[in-house]
């Protein structure tokens, strides 16, 4: 541990987490009943919680949910409103010089809202009048000029019918939230096993001897997760993390379940060992390990002891293993070393842990999918993986985290810009009309259609697109020049304010709250990170008297659109539910066949994954060893003077949302705007502790990206790497700056020099 840097000496979880909470109930001001209605979060019969995508267990515990899971749930049911008394006090403009934390403090939206170009004021308006409004600006554009972007929260049964409306509309322009996550998975995963989800089931976790931990952050972002990975751990389970920061989460829990432990205070150590790679080190670290297994299986062969290798499942599963072969054979432990940061022996020793385990998974997160070469960072995960047999049995697996609460289950029903994954003639039969075929755009390229101008107009059903994606500075202009923009929202947030010519912002009911339609009160489902799908009955009463829900709100547009017909029944679906699931359940019939019985199964009813059974839908047929042509994920390499930042979320936020200031898990208080640095670039780089400088972009495009005012903090990370939270300093990645394969923006290797603000000059 670096000396004299900032950083918690707590355990995750804890009373730290109890506080966290608490706090959070006391500044959003919960309704009253909120806080009994964490007690049915994530239950059987209860709602599921719309933070984060964490599986949820059959047998849940007593509070089945998280000091983040809490902050969600208490921010959608806050008593704080935003009315039309508000805007009508402050014009757009005025609103886009409000921090981000102090739009979304308003509170819930109420009622439908048109922007109102004269007074530059967003006013209310009916659902009837927004409704045909919206559809008369759509009407006129070209459908391939149209984006229905999703964000990752809504129900399988809105996401089923907004994949439909866009669809009806005429195009594949269906980008979501994943576009910016693990997009990554989908196409680097489904290339390589051809699944483009995870192969573990919770369960798995009962039974692996070693978790290999690769870039996700458990403590702040699925914080239910720490509770397996404690008994794991405590069970003798080695947990071994590759992660460029030491998160807490990752080192040692106090689980708040648990009365000795709150008691005692002696927390469960997690990690076995801790390694702290180089940004877009791993190819190179897992490189490092597969070479030592290599030679643990001659070692083990020239003794005459069984191999270390699973070579039987090599010669029948695999395709292409002796081609990594060569390559890690030939690839040099210098190298190595430079890439991952890593010491030969640390690695070696990781490989050890790997060699004597009968079962591993694999877990990753943000800190693989978003580089450059993360398709590639997550083939070589699995190429590390297939070396032992690893993928298809119980206890082992593949676990990418997945981030929004229904990400995953908009993919399964629908939503993708990517038409071969959508069962096109199915929906063309079942509903009567011919849905297009060319491939629509994913989030960068709504991005780059909104600068040439060829995108026109943007529906968003949830979601802060515009503060999400990279580049803010390139995007926000020509994105006001767009001739619609709609969007679907509880809580007023930045894309609201860089709208178009026409825009309306429509408030929907949130998970937590009832949802009653003409045949009585609704449930909706969802799918978690395990492909596993739950019935979710929201209680609370609705924030407001007008809000509808998205399901509503989508079939509301189409309706006036124009696109009813005996078997678009818009109508009808809204009314009942469960007629949208009889729709799931006729285009997906394998996966969803009794959707609307089996979706009150504790635990929630699986999808199934055929990777996990050993048949691997691959180009080959067999499971894909791939050979990286490079080391780093990096997109550009090392450079005198040249950062690689690691953008982060803090444990007081949610994506774009900002619940405060602190980010206690890693000790920085009252302020987001840091520079988080190592001791020994500060002081070869003479810069002082909380002095403020500006990061600016260093990707050699000649285009001047820079963010101001950040205060340098230092960090225990890998020296030439710097880190700083996500969306502030968004405007430094380059929109081109992304995964070669699925286009996910790599934020987490962004190449910045550091700019101090007295002499004006680089350091
Ligand atoms: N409370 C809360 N929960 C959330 C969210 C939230 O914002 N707040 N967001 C949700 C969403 S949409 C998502 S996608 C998930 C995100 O959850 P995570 O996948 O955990 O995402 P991040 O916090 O962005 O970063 C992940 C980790 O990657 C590490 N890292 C960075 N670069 C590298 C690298 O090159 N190699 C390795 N090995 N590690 C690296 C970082 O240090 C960090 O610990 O969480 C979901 N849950
Ligand atoms: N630099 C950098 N950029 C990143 C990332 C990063 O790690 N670094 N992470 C990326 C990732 S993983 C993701 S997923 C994206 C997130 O991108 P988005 O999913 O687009 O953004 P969110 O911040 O989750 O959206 C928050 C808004 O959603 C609305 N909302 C909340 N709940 C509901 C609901 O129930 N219904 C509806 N209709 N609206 C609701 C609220 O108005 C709220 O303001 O950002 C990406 N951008
Ligand atoms: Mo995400």
């Amino acid at each position: 541990m670096a000396e004299g840097t900032v950083r918690y000496t707590g355990s995750a979880g804890g009373f730290g987490s109890v506080k966290g909470m608490a706090k959070v109930a006391r500044r959003e001001r919960p309704i009253a009943g909120a806080l009994t209605t964490l007690a049915h979060q994530n239950k059987t019969e209860g709602y599921m919680c719309s933070s984060c995508a964490w599986g949820k267990p059959a047998s849940p515990h007593t509070f089945e949910f998280c000091e983040n899971g809490a902050k969600a749930t208490l921010w959608d049911l806050t008593r704080d409103r935003c009315t039309p008394d508000f805007f009508a006090q402050h014009t757009v403009s005025a609103l886009r010089g409000w921090e981000d934390y102090d739009l979304e403090m308003t509170g819930r939206l109420t009622h439908p809202l048109r922007y109102d170009a004269a007074s530059d004021t967003y006013v209310p308006c009916d659902w009837d009048e927004a409704f045909a409004g919206i559809a008369a600006a759509l009407r006129p554009l070209p459908p391939k000029s149209v984006v229905f972007y999703a964000s990752g929260k809504a129900s399988l049964e809105t996401s089923y019918l907004y994949a439909l409306l866009a669809r009806r509309f005429g195009n594949n322009n269906l980008p979501d939230s994943s576009n910016m996550c693990h997009e990554t998975t989908s196409v680097g995963l489904k290339k390589v096993i051809g699944s483009p989800v995870g192969t573990c089931k919770l369960e798995d976790f009962e039974s692996c001897d070693c978790i290999l931990y690769f870039g996700q952050n458990p403590g702040t972002n699925s914080p239910r997760f720490l509770h397996p990975l404690q008994l794991a751990a405590q069970r003798g389970c080695k947990i071994i993390v590759f992660n460029p920061i030491r998160e807490v989460g990752l080192i040692r829990f106090i689980n708040p379940q648990n009365p000795m432990q709150m008691l005692t205070q002696h927390p469960t150590p997690l990690a076995h060992q801790y390694l702290q790679v180089r940004p877009g080190g791993d190819i190179a670290a897992i490189m490092g390990m597969a070479k030592r297994v290599l030679e643990r299986d001659a070692i083990a062969q020239a003794a005459g002891e069984p191999r270390v290798l699973d070579q039987d499942f090599l010669d029948q599963h695999t395709h292409d293993w002796d081609a990594f072969r060569t390559q890690a054979e030939a690839t040099g432990w210098n190298a190595i070393e430079r890439e991952s940061g890593l010491k030969r022996g640390d690695l070696e020793a990781a490989a050890d842990v790997y060699c004597d385990a009968e079962r591993t998974i694999a877990v990753y997160g943000m800190g693989i999918t978003q580089h450059v070469h993360g398709t590639k960072s997550i083939g070589m995960i699995v190429n590390l993986m297939l070396m032992r047999g690893n993928i298809g049995q119980k206890g082992a697996g593949m676990c990418p985290v997945r981030g929004h609460s229904n990400v995953q289950g908009q993919r399964t029903v629908g939503i993708s810009e990517k038409p071969e994954l959508v069962p096109l003639d199915k929906i063309a039969e079942q509903f009567g009309f011919e849905p297009p075929r060319d491939t629509g755009h994913t989030t960068v390229e709504v991005c780059e259609g909104v600068v040439d101008g060829s995108v026109k107009a943007l529906v968003s059903l949830g979601g802060n697109l515009v503060r999400a994606v990279p580049d803010h500075r390139a995007v926000e202009e020509p994105w006001m020049e767009q001739a619609l923009t709609v969007f679907v929202a509880t809580k007023l947030n930045r894309s609201h304010l860089i709208h178009g010519k026409v825009s309306y912002l429509l408030p929907c009911l949130a998970r937590p709250e009832a949802d009653v339609q003409a045949s009585g009160p609704q449930a909706v489902t969802i799918e978690d990170s395990f492909s596993c799908i739950h019935g979710s009955w929201g209680k609370r009463p609705p924030a407001s008297p007008h809000l509808k829900s998205e399901v509503a709100i989508v079939a509301g547009i189409a309706e006036a659109l124009g696109y009813t017909s005996d078997k678009l029944r818009w109508d009808e679906w809204t009314a009942d539910y469960a007629l949208i699931r009889d729709e799931i359940a006729e285009t997906y019939p394998e996966l969803f066949h009794d959707f609307n019985a089996r979706m009150w199964q504790p635990g929630g009813f699986y999808k199934g994954n055929k990777a996990r059974e050993r048949i691997w839908l691959t180009e080959s047929g067999k499971a894909e060893f791939t050979v990286p042509e490079s080391l780093s994920a990096l997109g550009v390499g090392d450079a005198l003077g040249r950062f690689h930042l690691v953008t982060l979320r803090s444990n007081d936020q949610f994506n774009t949302t900002i619940y405060g200031h602190d980010d206690r898990l890693r000790g920085i208080h009252g302020t987001r705007m840091v520079l988080l640095i190592s001791p020994r670039d500060m002081a070869e780089h003479g810069l002082r502790r909380g002095e403020l400088v500006s990061l600016i972009g260093d990707a050699g495009d000649n285009v001047e990206r820079r963010v101001e005012g950040l205060a340098v903090t230092p960090f225990d990370l890998p020296d030439g790497c710097v880190a700083g939270y996500y969306p502030e300093l968004n405007p430094l990645v380059p929109l081109w700056y992304h995964d070669k394969d699925s286009k996910t923006p790599a934020a987490k290797g962004v190449p910045v020099r550091i700019e101090r603000a007295s002499k004006g000059a680089g350091v």
